[in-house]
């Protein structure tokens, strides 16, 4: 699902496409589980389970199916845990992510086309193999803190500008 915005200014109409994504990751303390992106968009990362949201498909529905699709879990409960909007500079999209906490499921996860899933200690944590704002989200993620955040990457996905904060809401 894509959102554009369209802003005239200066005679010159800006277009930005904004991805609209899921992410889902299971965390029960001490363990959390990521997946080893194989292909595509961030391949060669750590990173939780997720893909963009299909037309006539809530966020939550996304998020269940995609969990489903590259890991083999079926999720019956989880947490909105944050929303993350990314951006490149002079890129044209924009990507929005909604993560999630698992909380209730069935199923072993499964390695799929998409993703190799593997349990890490928290303590563990390969950060350095991982999208840069993870070091930032993480953390308030494990500690089941809410957030909400704004992230400018350069053309190397280096975080050139960043906001977070903590929200009661998300
Ligand atoms: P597909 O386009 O392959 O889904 N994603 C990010 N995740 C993190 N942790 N950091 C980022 O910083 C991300 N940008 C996108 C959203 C892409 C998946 O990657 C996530 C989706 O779960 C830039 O279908």
């Amino acid at each position: 699902m894509y959102l554009i915005i369209a802003s005239p200014a200066n005679k010159i109409n800006i277009i930005i496409m904004k991805k609209i994504t899921t992410l889902c990751l299971i965390h029960q303390h001490p363990k959390l589980l990521l997946g080893m992106k194989k292909r595509g968009f961030g391949a060669g990362r750590w990173n939780g389970f997720g893909g963009k949201v299909a037309n006539g498909e809530s966020i939550e529905e996304a998020a269940k199916r995609e969990m489903l699709e590259e890991s083999g879990v079926k999720v019956y409960q989880m947490e909105k845990m944050g929303v993350l909007d990314f951006c490149w500079k002079n890129g044209v999209e924009e990507i929005e992510v909604n993560v999630f906490k698992v909380k209730n499921f069935s199923g072993i996860p499964t390695e799929s086309e998409e993703m190799r899933p593997h349990w890490f200690d928290v303590a563990n944590i390969p950060f350095k193999d991982m999208w840069q704002d993870d070091t930032f989200w993480l953390p308030l993620f494990l500690e089941n803190k809410k957030f909400r955040g704004k992230f400018i990457f350069d053309g190397k996905d280096n975080i050139l500008e960043k906001e977070l904060k903590e929200v009661e809401e998300i």
